[in-house]
């Protein structure tokens, strides 16, 4: 074996140490633990404790490290003075009872990323900016990817402060409890001429890359995201003094409008779209009481933009439809909505040369979730990389796990995406 690779089978054995002590670490940090999976919402003490985390091990390898207005945290390995940095990174909040490895995988493939190339000397032309976005999930507050959408401008606080959890709390005051400053939200904004390109290392949350026994997923489109509140009104009465025919019970309508939507996502004209009808929130939710409202938070992903829009006014219709028919009222409220997004293919062709030269099979797919990666190509060229899920490819549940291997060549693959990428100038921006 030569020298060179008997350096970079060492440093992939150091890889692999720091892999699994590194989500363990991050798993630690949790309002729940073992069987109740992780629980580390966004804009908690917990989100900011586990960035602390991140930038203590980067400011350690003597990166500069700063958390901005929207509470993400960016450290940066200077380049050669040029402004057009090379990024790379993801989220560290999970859903509640959430899985150790969604988000997290990325954020230490990063750690690692830069681990790599500082203890090796690299010497980057281009900035290197390793990132931790803030309040990724859409779990709290509805929805997803708030401190890439203030990064991107995506969104502002205004509209933020009409996001609310389950609590009443408003993002912004959310964020004010974890001492960020709102009032300076645009200060987070990043502008164009100041990125070259983004990666994100996620795990893939299906079970495509275990099914085919490949090593690494590359990303080419990530599915759009509707988010909606259905609203029915039913009036709330005694469940024995009141007969069944005079009855306006919201849960009768809502059900029929749950298995409506299951039946819609089924069916061969939205074939692809997918609908969850996640959260139900009945009231006032007692035995003795009929529901006299109901709550139905529905999530409308898809990677084809007007069939996912279709879709969202298809069940908007067969949902007042259906009310109507049990006597019942709706009211609609769009929550978020994204489209689905192309990534760069220049990413995708520069990342399968980097698996084809490591040895490694790799498939390119499209992303079920949704991710910060969606919110930054509105900013620069992105492209993403899947690690595999193991255990059937289930994720935000404590059963979601990626083996210590597959994550160690998602940093092998990273490392050398974001070198390649540091040394080949992109197109002219068309
Ligand atoms: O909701 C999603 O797809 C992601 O996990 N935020
Ligand atoms: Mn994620
Ligand atoms: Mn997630």
């Amino acid at each position: 074996m030569t020298e060179q690779n008997l350096q970079a089978a060492d440093a992939a054995e150091r890889t692999v140490a720091w892999v699994d002590d590194l989500i363990d670490r991050f798993a630690s940090l949790s309002e729940t633990h073992g069987s109740d999976g992780v629980t580390r919402l966004g804009y908690t003490p917990l989100e900011r404790r586990a960035h602390q985390v991140f930038a203590t091990f980067m400011s350690d390898l003597g990166l500069s490290v700063h958390s901005d207005t929207a509470g993400n945290t960016i450290a940066e390995l200077a380049g050669d003075g040029r402004c057009d940095g090379i990024g790379t990174g993801s989220h560290l909040d999970s859903v509640p009872h959430g899985g150790r490895f969604d988000g997290i995988v990325g954020v230490v493939a990063a750690m690692l990323c830069a681990q790599t190339l500082t203890s090796s000397g690299y010497q980057p032309r281009h900035p290197l900016r390793f990132v931790v976005f803030a309040n990724e999930e859409g779990a709290r507050f509805g929805q997803a990817c708030n401190g890439s959408r203030l990064a991107a401008g995506t969104t502002d606080a205004e509209a933020l402060g009409e996001l609310r959890d389950r609590d009443g709390i408003s993002v912004l005051e959310a964020m004010h409890s974890v001492g960020l400053d709102p009032e300076r939200l645009n200060d987070a904004r990043w502008r164009r001429e100041d990125w070259d390109s983004f990666v994100e290392v996620h795990i893939e949350q299906g079970s495509v890359l275990a099914d085919g026994a490949d090593d690494i997923g590359i990303v080419d489109t990530i599915s759009g995201s509707t988010r909606l509140r259905l609203t029915v009104h039913g009036v709330a009465s005694h469940s024995g003094g009141t007969p069944m025919l005079a009855r306006h019970d919201a849960l009768v309508s809502a059900s029929a409008i749950v298995l409506a939507a299951n039946a819609l996502a089924r069916d061969p004209e939205h074939f692809g779209t997918r609908i969850t009808i996640g959260r139900i929130v009945a009231s006032p939710n007692s035995m003795t009481t009929i529901p006299g409202e109901v709550t139905l938070d529905v999530d409308i992903r898809d990677v084809d933009t007007d069939r996912q829009r279709q879709t969202a006014l298809a069940l908007i219709a067969k949902a007042k439809e259906l009310a109507l028919l049990h006597e019942t009222s709706l009211d609609a409220h769009l929550i978020a909505d994204t489209a689905p997004t192309l990534l760069s293919h220049r990413l995708v062709e520069l990342a399968s040369h980097e698996t084809d030269r490591l040895g490694m099979v790799h498939r390119v797919l499209p992303s079920g979730a949704s991710h910060d990666t969606q919110q930054i190509s509105h900013v620069c060229e992105t492209g993403m990389l899947f690690v595999p899920s193991r255990h059937g490819g289930v994720s935000h549940s404590p059963d979601e796990f990626s083996r210590t291997d597959d994550i160690a060549r998602g940093v092998q693959v990273l490392t050398g995406l974001v070198k390649a990428l540091d040394l080949t100038d992109r197109q002219p921006r068309s």
